[in-house]
């Protein structure tokens, strides 16, 4: 192997480990994504050819790692502690007064946020990661290294002189945004939602596969170094130790203050407690901690939780109120929601009218019944819930709640699956799901019908102009007149909006059929792989299970789908209305100079249009598809690249730049 190359791979390797520390724990980017793109695509492509250059702390080992079975069990240096509480001024106080007894001296702390994830430990060996662990039993928790490699601000290799072994304690959470766009992804697809960042962080960190992880956008704080006993220049203070662990490039939270008294202590308590609500990211209490490191082993711990530190808990963001009624709202599956309606209440900054109740069950496990004075909490992002009832305050008869027997906007039959928490309309043609699914069906990652929300899609259901997907294809303007405020301005151009929607394709169209579990990405998939609707509709759940990503309930729920007349019905009517049922033809040619190559789009180029680019390669005799997989040969990455270039990195596939597509291309001319 030459030494150049050696030498280049290693120069490419820290400077694209100092870019991700200056995006990801500096928040403060030095050079522009395509100058980022173009190192990393240098380095995967240099280690691809060259696996022999390929090092355990190379920023391309974040990601790609195997699926594991389980995760092996790590133990612990040190055991991890917990955290004994505050919960107001006095006990706080309480916690300076024995510290001073017992330390006998007079004591200054440093007080930090409490980030609400959750803690795991970090070994480094000879200044790289070696393996991380969650915190577990305390003692034993489990080894997830490859989850937490992914994390883009945990370092793989230290930035300074460090002792040859050392452990890093911190907390894995993820920033509200990330936490809210997440969310929405899931909803799309069907997927339950996640009810605050922690349990999605807590969720993310516990995949099996990596992959999965690193889609989660974690983040990271380090607040704890633990040095082995005869480490020099080991930090004297917990203060001297963050900035050590800031050295090192590890990120650690801003908000980090020595306080000299207690007082200064419950000040710090009391400005984030008010102040919590402007973080990215969630923090349910301060942790205060003795400075001085020599008095943590004077004061020791008792049980499982240090004599030198302690959490102030914020009070939740929780608030009583009135339940006034419960009402059942339908979704697109027919799924019974049932709502609380509540007494008007200020809540972390916000009116809150209305919670989510999820299921009778939750109902019933709660005994939560109309009358009720309830505690109603809100965490983050996340819509209001009602976390119980104030039994004490519960006068007079009031009745357990009971889940209708009939649906409330039709009138059908309601079942409930046993094993399922969701109550259904039994009715497919209940109003209620057919405006969610026209709602669904013309949503902006489906058919994409600009004008179509959900007040239009209830007034074409009332007035009878809409029964199902399909009636949309069969809307002229002469039926649009009979919609009251739709004038002949907004008429003409929905049904030029619906008109182009017919050649969305088969992913948008799958997509929009809302066929459960399948959402934008799922469809995207079974398009790519299928090709066309008929295709799919024939296809049994062994074959759906080829795909990338679709297990056995996806698979079941599109051969369910296609297995009933009103959908194939449904689909016959789409398609002779002149929807787009099949695969733009692929130029799978066996000529042109990329004649078989398969490429994928990400982001978005500088000088050539998605469907330029598209038609061009096709003129090469190469095809242009929708996703990743291990057919790809290339993928071209543009600005603002989406998750396909991650995946692309995780599978190992060439990416190419604008100016790389262009070379490739070759002589084709620019016409
Ligand atoms: C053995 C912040 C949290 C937190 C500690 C925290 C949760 C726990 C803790 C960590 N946020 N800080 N700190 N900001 N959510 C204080 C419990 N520390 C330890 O787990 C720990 C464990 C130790 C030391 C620290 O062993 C010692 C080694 C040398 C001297 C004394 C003890």
């Amino acid at each position: 192997m030459s030494a150049t190359l050696q030498a280049r791979a290693q120069a490419l390797r820290a400077q694209v480990e100092e870019a991700n520390y200056r995006y990801y724990v500096l928040d403060a980017p030095t050079i522009d994504d395509a100058r980022y793109d173009a190192l990393l695509r240098e380095l995967i492509e240099l280690e691809a050819k060259h696996p022999e250059l390929r090092t355990a702390d190379s920023p391309t080992q974040r990601v790609g790692a195997p699926a594991a079975q389980e995760f092996a069990p790590y133990e612990h240096m040190h055991p991890m502690l917990s955290l004994g509480n505050a919960f107001d001024a006095d006990e706080l106080r309480a916690f300076d007064e024995r510290v001073l007894k017992l330390a006998g001296q007079p004591v200054s702390y440093v007080c930090e946020l409490k980030i609400d994830g959750l803690a795991v430990a970090l070994a480094y060996r000879n200044g790289g990661f070696d393996r991380g662990g969650t915190r577990g039993d305390g003692r034993v928790g489990e080894d997830v290294s490859a989850n937490l490699r992914t994390v883009r601000s945990i370092p793989l290799r230290l930035r300074t002189q460090a002792p040859e072994q050392l452990e890093v304690r911190g907390e894995v959470y993820l920033r509200k945004g990330d936490f809210a766009a997440l969310n929405v992804a899931r909803e799309r697809e069907g997927l339950a939602v996640f009810a605050n960042p922690r349990n999605a962080a807590a969720g993310g960190l516990r995949q099996l596969d990596p992959n999965l992880t690193a889609q989660r956008k974690l983040s990271f704080f380090a607040y704890q170094l633990l040095l082995p006993e005869a480490a020099t220049h080991a930090p004297a203070t917990q203060w001297e130790a963050l900035q050590a662990l800031r050295d090192y490039g590890f990120p650690v939270n801003p908000n980090i203050r020595q306080c000299p008294t207690i007082d200064d202590v419950m000040a710090y308590c009391r400005a984030w407690e008010e102040r919590r609500d402007g973080l990215d990211y969630e923090i349910d209490g301060v942790v205060v901690k003795v400075d001085l490191l020599s008095l943590h082993e004077r004061l020791g711990a008792a049980a499982r939780d240090p004599r030198w530190a302690i959490a102030y808990k914020f009070k939740p963001a929780e608030v009583r109120t009135k339940l006034l009624d419960i009402t059942i709202g339908v979704g697109r599956t027919g799924t019974l929601n049932p709502t609380a309606v509540l007494q008007p209440v200020a809540l972390g900054g916000v009116t809150v009218k209305s919670a989510t109740l999820h299921n009778a069950a939750y109902i019933a496990e709660n005994d939560i019944r109309i009358g009720d004075t309830v505690v109603v909490a809100r965490a983050g992002d996340v819509i209001p819930r009602v976390v119980g009832p104030v039994l004490q305050e519960r006068t007079g008869e009031l009745v357990p709640f009971t889940m209708p027997q009939h649906c409330p906007v039709c009138g059908a039959d309601v079942d409930h699956p046993s094993g399922e928490a969701m109550s259904r309309c039994t009715n497919a043609a209940c109003p209620a799901q057919v405006v969610e699914r026209v709602r669904h069906f013309a949503s902006r990652g489906a058919m994409d019908i600009e004008g179509l929300g959900d007040v239009l899609a209830a007034q074409l259901i009332e007035w009878g102009l809409v029964r199902d997907i399909s009636d949309i294809y069969a809307l002229d303007a002469q039926r649009l007149a009979q919609v009251p405020r739709m004038g002949v301005r907004s008429s003409e151009k929905l049904l030029a909006v619906i008109e182009a929607s017919k050649a969305r394709g088969v992913a948008r169209l799958l997509a929009g059929l809302g066929i459960r579990f399948v959402g934008e990405q799922t469809a995207q998939i079974l398009a790519d792989d299928f090709g066309s609707i008929d295709a799919l509709a024939a296809a049994d759940e062994q074959s759906l299970m080829r795909s990338d990503g679709i297990g056995p309930e996806v698979a079941g729920s599109v051969v369910l789908f296609f297995a009933q007349h009103g959908n194939r019905d449904i689909v016959e009517r789409l398609r002779r209305a002149g929807v787009v049922m099949e695969q733009a033809k692929r130029a799978r040619r066996n000529w042109g100079p990329l004649a078989g190559r398969t490429f994928v789009l990400t982001g978005t180029l500088a000088h050539l249009s998605r469907d330029e680019a598209t038609r061009r390669i096709a003129a090469a005799g190469a095809s242009v598809v929708g996703s990743v997989s291990r057919k790809t040969d290339y993928v071209v990455v543009g600005d603002e690249p989406g998750s396909k270039l991650a995946r692309a990195q995780a599978l190992g596939i060439t990416l190419l730049d604008e100016a790389q597509l262009r070379a490739l291309l070759g002589g084709e001319s620019a016409d």
